[in-house]
C-alpha cells in the first residue's frame, strides 16, 4: 500500500490538500501536530502532518488523478521532519543550533548595552523578559529609549519660572540663553533673573546673551531683590532663572541659594537639573539628592552630548530617579545647539546599532 504524507498549518488544510490531490480514495492513516521555529529569530508555527493511503476499492481512481511529484514529497518530508523544539532533549536542542543563537543574541544585547554605558538597574529592566525576534536591534533600541520619560509638558507649556540648577560649568547659563531664544522665537515674552552674584563675570555672561536677544535681565543679590525682580517681570510669560554652580560641601552658598529659591512659588516653577552627558551616573545622583533636599527637581537637561561617548550615564540616572528629560544640547553654539528631548533625538545618540537609525528618524519626522 502506498502512503502519502502531507503537511499543512492545520489538520483541515492538510486534509483539503490531500483530497484535492488524490480525491475521495484517500484515507487518513494518522496525524501528528507539532510546532516549528520558535527560536530567537523565527516565530513559532503550528503544523499538522497527516499520513494517508489510497483505499483499494478506489485505487484505480488514483491512476486518473495527478500524482504528487517526487519533488513535492521531498519537500513535505523535509517539513514533516522538522522537530518540535519542546519535545527535544538538551543534546538534541544543541543539534538544532537554538541555544547557540540565543547565546549569540544575548552577547549582541550585552555588547550594545556596554557600548552605550547602560548602568546596572536600567540594564536589568531592559533585559528582563526581553525575547527579541528577527528585529533585535529595533526592539532593543525601543526598550532602552522607552525606559526614559520625556518632559513634553514642560516643553509645550512651561511654567512661568524655569530655574536652572546644576554643578559648576555644566552649561546652565549657555542652555538658559538657548532656551530663552527658543521661546522668544515662538512668541513668548521672556525675562531673565540671575541669582549668581558670586562667580566673577557670571552676570556679564547672562547679560551678553540677554542683550543679544533683546530680553530684559536682572541680577539679584539677596531675597528682597528677588521679590523686586519678580515684580518687575510680572507681565512676562516666562522667566528663566540662572543659579550659581553649587558644590554640596559649600554650606553657606547652599543656604543662600535655598533662601533665594524659597521665594518662587512651587506651582509656578520648574526646577531643571542641568548635567553634562559626560558626567558619571553616581555624580548625577549626588547632585539630584542634594537639590531634592530643598526643591522638587522637575526635569533633566542633558548638555554636552557632543562631547560624550555614550548616553548611558544619564539614561541610567534618569531611569533610576524617574526624572523626565526636557532638553538636550550638543554644542556651544547659542541658540542653535539645542534640541527638545524626544525619543528620536535620544535614539540618534545610541551607539553600536548596525541598523541605520538616521534614515528611520528621517522617515518618521
Ligand atoms: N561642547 C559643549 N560645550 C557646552 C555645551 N553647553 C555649554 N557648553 C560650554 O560649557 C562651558 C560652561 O558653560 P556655562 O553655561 O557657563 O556653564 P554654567 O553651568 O553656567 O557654569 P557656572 O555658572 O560656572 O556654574 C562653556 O564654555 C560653554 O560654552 C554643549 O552642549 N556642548
Ligand atoms: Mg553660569
Amino acid at each position: 500500500m502506498e502512503y502519502i504524507t502531507i503537511v499543512s498549518d492545520t489538520y483541515e488544510k492538510a486534509l483539503e490538500e490531500a483530497r484535492r490531490r488524490y480525491g475521495d480514495a484517500l484515507r487518513v492513516h494518522s496525524r501528528r501536530e507539532y510546532t516549528v521555529g520558535g527560536g530567537l529569530f523565527t516565530r513559532k508555527r503550528r503544523k499538522c502532518e497527516i499520513t494517508c493511503y489510497l483505499s483499494n476499492a478506489r485505487a484505480e481512481e488514483k491512476e486518473k488523478r495527478p500524482s504528487v511529484t517526487s519533488q513535492d514529497l521531498a519537500e513535505f518530508e523535509k517539513e514533516a521532519q522538522t522537530p518540535d523544539p519542546s519535545s527535544l532533549t538538551e543534546a538534541e536542542r544543541l543539534d538544532t543550533g537554538q541555544p547557540a543563537r540565543q547565546l549569540e543574541s544575548r552577547k549582541r544585547v550585552d555588547e550594545i548595552l556596554d557600548l552605550n554605558g547602560i548602568g546596572m538597574k536600567l540594564r536589568e529592566r531592559i533585559v528582563d523578559g526581553f525575547e527579541p525576534g528577527d528585529d533585535l536591534e529595533l526592539a532593543l533600541s525601543d526598550r532602552i529609549i522607552s525606559s526614559i520619560a520625556i518632559d513634553h509638558e514642560n516643553q509645550a507649556h512651561p511654567r512661568k519660572y524655569q530655574i536652572f540648577l546644576g554643578p559648576t560649568g555644566s552649561g546652565k547659563t549657555t542652555t538658559l540663553a538657548k532656551i530663552a531664544s527658543l521661546y522668544k522665537t515662538v512668541g513668548k515674552d521672556v525675562g531673565i533673573i540671575c541669582l549668581d552674584s558670586y562667580r566673577v563675570g557670571a552676570y556679564d555672561q547672562v547679560k551678553a546673551f540677554a542683550d543679544a536677544f533683546s530680553i530684559p535681565s536682572i541680577l539679584v543679590e539677596d531675597e528682597d531683590a528677588v521679590i523686586l525682580a519678580k515684580d518687575s517681570l510680572r507681565d512676562k510669560d516666562l522667566v528663566l532663572v540662572d543659579t550659581m554652580g553649587l558644590s554640596p560641601n559649600d554650606i553657606p552658598l547652599n543656604l543662600k541659594l535655598r533662601g533665594l529659591l524659597s521665594l518662587f512659588e512651587e506651582q509656578d516653577t520648574s526646577y531643571l537639573l542641568t548635567c553634562p552627558a559626560t558626567m558619571k551616573t553616581q555624580d548625577m545622583l549626588k547632585q539630584w539628592r542634594h537639590y531634592t533636599q530643598f526643591v522638587k527637581v522637575t526635569s533633566l537637561i542633558v548638555t554636552k552630548l557632543d562631547e560624550s561617548q555614550s548616553i548611558g550615564s544619564f539614561l541610567t540616572f534618569a531611569y533610576e530617579v524617574g526624572l523626565p528629560v526636557a532638553f538636550c544640547t550638543n554644542g556651544q553654539g547659542v541658540p542653535d545647539d539645542l534640541k527638545k528631548a524626544s525619543t528620536l533625538v535620544l535614539m540618534e545618540y545610541l551607539d553600536g546599532f548596525d541598523m541605520e537609525i538616521r534614515p528611520i528618524i528621517g522617515q518618521l519626522t
